[in-house]
């Protein structure tokens, strides 16, 4: 008689052999979720500055100081009558800029980076990183503006 000595292949454990190939995969996915943690890579403002602009063609405050490398979220507020803009930069830059804008009046209102033109009663912003110690200007260059001195400065300190 050899019935006894027939193995029913259906005990073989066929399911073990098919996790040890799922499991590697899972593995892979788990690294790749954890690369999605929330990083650091986008730096965000340290700090909000809030500048109020006027029809008496000047920044409030004019004076400002920040830190080398600090990144400051400027929130320029217009509470005149007539659009205003605060534009970052060398004064050099600026007064050329502004003389530009005075010979060709009809020159779209700025939209980069540096600059924000703000309508009467609205707020707008800019994100600046100040990298280098020493000064920084902003200006309104619409035409007049810059004439009539509306110009500020940020001291950029080492700390
Ligand atoms: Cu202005």
């Amino acid at each position: 008689m050899n019935t006894a000595t027939r193995i029913p292949r259906r005990l073989v454990p066929r399911g073990w052999i098919a996790a040890l190939l799922i499991l590697p995969g899972l593995g892979v996915g788990g690294v790749a979720a954890a690369h999605d943690a929330p990083g650091t890579r986008q730096p965000q403002p340290a700090r909000t500055i809030s500048i109020r602009m006027d029809d008496a063609m000047r920044f409030h405050p004019d004076h400002l100081e920040v830190a080398k490398g600090e990144t400051i979220r400027l929130r320029v507020s217009n509470t005149g009558h007539m659009a205003h803009e605060l534009v970052l930069g060398e004064a050099s830059a600026l007064l050329a800029h502004a003389e530009a804008m005075r010979r060709q009046p009809d020159m779209p209102p700025h939209h980069e980076a540096n600059a924000v033109t703000v309508a009467p009663g609205q707020t707008g912003e800019i994100v600046w990183t100040f990298p280098r110690a020493g000064t920084v200007d902003f200006a309104c260059l619409l035409p007049g503006h810059y004439e009539a001195g509306m110009t500020g400065k940020i001291e950029v300190v080492k700390r």
